[in-house]
Formats: structure tokens, C-alpha cells, sequence
């Protein structure tokens, strides 16, 4: 799998600003894949972590729907962290990169856009399994 980190892109979420308040839309030019679910993410404690996998097929969009934390983005060599704390902008992640949410602020919620159903088999939960996946796959 030849996806890295340099691969990882923030997109911009169309949003309709109004004097009543702001309404942002996600269809399917703001996203590159179809949506097959959505999911979110709240009451996590700040010292929690989400995620320490990777996914051999799925492609994620994150965005923090309100607060923040931090995404640790790895792909077997570098290492990056994207800080999410802005509902117009969320986070692409492709198959093959290894990920790890911590420092979640209070009320913070991740909302999940997912390019397929849940499938355990698609899990890689083990970073050194997925360190000789990356090299081989
Ligand atoms: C990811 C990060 C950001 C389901 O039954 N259905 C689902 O759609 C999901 C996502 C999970 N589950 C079950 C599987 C486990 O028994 O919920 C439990 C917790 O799942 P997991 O430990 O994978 O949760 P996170 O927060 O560590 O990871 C999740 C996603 O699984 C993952 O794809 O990128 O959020």
C-alpha cells in the first residue's frame, strides 16, 4: 500500500453562512469516495485515545463537529499530527495510514464519514504488523 502521510489532506467544507447561523454540507464533490457510513465520536475523556490502527481499504473524513483534538497520522516512516478544531474543515484520510486521536478537548465530537460499512477484517491493530504490510504490500 503506496499511500503516506504526504497524502493526508485537509478540504474545505462548503458552508452556508447566515445571520441565524452557519449550515455546512458534505456531498460528493467535497469528498472523493461514497458514503456508506457516518459515525462520531463524544464524551471522550482528555486522556483517551482513539484509534492505534491502520485500514487496508477504507478512506475516512474527519471533522471536529465541535472542540478539538488531535490526530497522529503515521505511514510505517513519518510521522504527522493534524490538529481538528474547525467544523469547515476535515481531515482525508486513504487506506494504509496508521492513526491515533488523543487530547480531546471537553465536549469535543468527531464526526466520521466512512467510504465503507464497518468490517473488522479491515483492521490493521498492530503497528508492527502494519510497518511489514506497508513494506510488502
Ligand atoms: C477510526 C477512528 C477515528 C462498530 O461496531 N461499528 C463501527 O462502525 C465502529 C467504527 C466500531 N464498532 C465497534 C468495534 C469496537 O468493538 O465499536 C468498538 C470500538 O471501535 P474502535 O476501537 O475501532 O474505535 P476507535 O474510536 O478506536 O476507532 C474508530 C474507528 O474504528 C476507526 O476506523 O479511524 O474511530
Amino acid at each position: 500500500m503506496k499511500t503516506s502521510i504526504h497524502d493526508i489532506k485537509i478540504l474545505d467544507i462548503p458552508i452556508v453562512k447566515e445571520r441565524r447561523g452557519n449550515l455546512a454540507v458534505i456531498e460528493k464533490e467535497v469528498i472523493p469516495f461514497e458514503i456508506k457510513r457516518v459515525y462520531y465520536l463524544f464524551d471522550v475523556p482528555s486522556k483517551s485515545k482513539r484509534g492505534g490502527h491502520a485500514h487496508k481499504a477504507l478512506s475516512q473524513f474527519l471533522i471536529a463537529l465541535s472542540g478539538s483534538f488531535d490526530v497522529v497520522l503515521k505511514d510505517g516512516e513519518d510521522v504527522v499530527v493534524e490538529t481538528l478544531n474547525d467544523p469547515s474543515k476535515g481531515l482525508l484520510i486513504l487506506p494504509g495510514i496508521w492513526r491515533e486521536l488523543e487530547n480531546f478537548s471537553s465536549g469535543a465530537v468527531c464526526l466520521v464519514v466512512a467510504s465503507d460499512v464497518y468490517f473488522e477484517a479491515d483492521y490493521i491493530r498492530d503497528f508492527i504488523t502494519f510497518k511489514k504490510w506497508k513494506s510488502t504490500s
